[in-house]
């Protein structure tokens, strides 16, 4: 098979989220998120589980650093609980939630493990949400002190950052269709808080390098392939609207100004987009952060009054046990377009499988298919690389099992077992065939 090796500073990483992994929901001033208000609601989370202890990260951080090390991560993707440092979202800084992180970054470099931070990872505060939240523009400059406080704080440490993790995810599942909190179901308040994370996303980057401590930032970018059903002009139509809603709805406007052309009719009406906004939401990108699981089959559908869209469902599709199609195709086909269209290094900051496997009678996680999936996966970004695509590291999603939002534990997509009974962390097979990667630091396709 051909092979590609990476450069010797190529980011081997893993990713988690402060909600997933840290518990100490309450603990040590800090303020309640969205996410604590509603994994505390009855109905929401699978098993009735929560983030209240979760992998217990924010005590064991010490442990898994050192895992870390043994596998050689060059890298570790990890989130800041924006209520954990202003319990509020606002006004008074929590200074023993900042202190945290600021023993998180000096354990990692201790160890030669980059810090790559993202500094909203879903986990809301509470009191911010009760006044509008992201459906309010109070809370773009909220955000934008936010960050250039923890961007100053760590930033004699910290150099490359992320600001939002998975934006289209948020807002539309928060606000327009319920299933993550706020739990709002309002299509035209979902297209406004877009545009208002938009606007977010400019006044933050302009205060973090304002602090003069910014190397780099973009934002982790969720991205589906949108696989076009056929070479029919229609559906390849189709899928560009696609992806243009569904992966670069956050890039256009930060680099170009402008929203994609994804709809089928204008809703700039429906957005309440402000004289000026338009220079407002523009930010230089240093990267493009893409989170990729799998891909949509697209095809054209008069129909669908949004995006004109609709699914076609794949035969025989090979399935994690999470239900995402397992499609290695879809990182090569974003990485190359996303290259081709905006020519800028590229971070891989999510890509990995739910497979429930667990410990055999020898303690052993036999994970083969997340093996599997690796090894397809990296190989389509390897084929990517050899091709010319400027790709600077790959951050796999997850580091331990942690708690999967409305699946709470039950999917498990981490290197390391999690038992969440005990918190006994067992490095599965997969972890130590990732290990063995990063050595080599060569890729086959
Ligand atoms: C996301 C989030 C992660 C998930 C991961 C697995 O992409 O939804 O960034 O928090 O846990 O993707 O679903």
């Amino acid at each position: 098979m051909p092979t590609v090796d990476l450069p010797a500073d190529f980011l081997w990483g893993c990713a988690t989220s402060s909600y997933q992994v840290e518990g100490a929901w309450n603990e040590d001033g800090k303020g309640e998120s969205i996410w604590d208000r509603f994994s505390h609601t009855s109905g929401k989370i699978r098993n009735g589980d929560t983030g209240d202890v979760a992998c217990d990260h924010y005590h064991r951080y010490k442990e898994d650093v050192a895992i870390m090390k043994e596998l050689g991560l060059r890298s570790y993707r990890f989130s800041v609980s924006w209520p954990r440092v202003f319990p509020s979202g606002k006004g008074a800084l929590n200074q023993k939630g900042l202190d945290f992180y600021h023993r998180l970054v000096d354990e990692l470099l201790a160890a030669g493990i980059t810090p790559f931070p993202t500094l909203y990872h879903w986990d809301l505060p509470q009191a911010l949400q009760d006044e509008g939240g992201w459906g309010s523009r109070e809370i773009i400059h909220h955000f934008a002190d936010y960050a250039a406080t923890v961007v100053d704080a760590l930033g004699d440490r910290v150099k490359k950052w992320l600001i939002f993790n998975e934006p289209w995810v948020f807002t539309f599942a928060g606000y327009g269709v319920a299933v993550h909190p706020p739990a709002l179901s309002d299509p035209d308040l979902m297209l406004r808080a877009t545009h208002i994370v938009n606007l977010a996303q400019a006044e933050a980057a302009r205060a973090m390098r304002a602090t003069g401590k910014v190397d780099g930032l973009s934002s982790a970018f969720s991205m589906t392939w949108g696989c076009p059903a056929s070479e029919k002009a229609e559906d390849l139509a189709a899928a560009d609207r696609f992806h243009g809603f569904t992966n670069t709805w956050f890039i256009e406007p930060a680099l170009k100004g402008q929203y994609p052309s994804a709809f089928r009719s204008n809703v700039a009406h429906r957005m309440d987009i402000r004289a000026g906004d338009m220079e407002a939401v523009r930010t230089p990108l240093d990267f493009i952060g893409i989170n990729n699981y799998t891909r949509m089959i697209v095809a054209d559908n008069p129909d669908d009054p949004n995006q004109g869209t609709k699914s076609v469902e794949p035969e025989n599709a090979e399935r994690t046990d999470f239900g995402s199609e397992v499609a290695p195709e879809s990182l090569y086909q974003l990485v190359k377009r996303v290259w081709r269209d905006y020519q800028l290094p590229i971070h891989i900051t999510e890509n990995g499988c739910s497979y429930r496997d667990g410990p055999d009678a020898g303690g052993r996680v036999r994970d083969e298919r997340r093996i599997s999936f690796l090894k397809r996966y990296i190989g389509a970004l390897g084929r990517a690389i050899a091709e010319g695509a400027d790709v600077r590291g790959y951050q796999h999603w997850t580091f331990t099992d942690n708690f999967e939002w409305t699946e709470g534990f039950w999917q498990r997509f981490g290197l390391v077992y999690c038992d969440f009974e005990t918190q006994k962390r067992t490095i599965k097979d997969s972890g130590y065939w990732y290990r063995d990667l990063i050595e080599a630091n060569r890729i086959e396709y």
